[in-house]
């Protein structure tokens, strides 16, 4: 059986990484073998300049940068899709999905989502999205926002509303949205019953691995 693609997206502070986390090792307790990713993936030279800039230790045009946080992703998807193939499920803490909104949200006249879309066509498509949905006044209860690019009130605003613009355009079957303002043994709980629908589902109808 082939492994499976499971994504975890939402705001800054809704919990993914924490979630992820959980979740890998969950699977991997009932004997799945699983690879634990995020993007952007720093250790990479393309990820080096993508933390440049995140961090605004460097200045990059709107799409440039949209164009290197594709190419992160372009660098392992084929590593993602032998794994895959090879039985590996992998569990990703962010993909596409925040390339397209984080991109769109700066409100620049040529890069919309349709725009920034374009070059994520033909990567690995997850079985599942799972968005971890978080209200703008749990997320503040959280902490303050760190010092990263895009971690102020008004881009995660647009984010927040271009995700859910997502959620309702072609690709809405991909995402499976959770209510991420419970505790860390609720959210992971739904995570799990989400997680468990997608895989038996894959293995239960034979689906092959599509792409974006
Ligand atoms: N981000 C992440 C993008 O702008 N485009 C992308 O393609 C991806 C994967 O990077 N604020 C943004 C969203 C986050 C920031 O991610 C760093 P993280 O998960 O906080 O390390
Ligand atoms: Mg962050």
């Amino acid at each position: 059986m082939r492994g499976k693609l499971i994504v975890f997206e939402g705001l800054d502070r809704a919990g993914k990484s924490t979630q992820c986390e959980r979740l890998v090792e969950s699977l991997r307790s009932e004997g799945h073998r699983v690879r634990h990713m995020r993007f952007p993936d720093r250790s990479t030279p393309i990820g080096q300049m993508i933390n440049d800039y995140l961090k605004g230790q460097s200045e990059q045009e709107d799409h440039v940068i949209h164009l290197l946080f594709s190419a992160n992703r372009w660098e392992a998807a084929t590593s993602i899709r032998a794994d895959i193939e090879a039985g590996t499920t992998i569990v990703i803490d962010r993909y596409y999905y925040s390339g397209c909104v984080y991109s769109a949200a700066k409100n620049n006249p040529i890069l919309n989502l349709e725009w920034a879309r374009h070059p994520e066509e033909g990567l690995p498509r997850p079985d599942i999205c799972i968005f971890l949905d978080i209200s703008p006044a749990d997320a503040a209860k959280r902490g303050g926002f760190g010092g990263e690019k895009y971690e102020n009130q008004q881009m995660q605003d647009r984010v927040r509303q271009l995700f859910s613009q997502l959620q309702s355009s072609s690709e809405k079957d991909d995402f499976a949205t959770i209510d991420a303002g419970g505790s860390l043994d609720e959210v992971q709980l739904n995570v799990l019953q989400v997680a468990w629908r997608a895989i038996e589902r894959v293995d239960a109808e034979g689906l092959p691995l599509r792409f974006v």
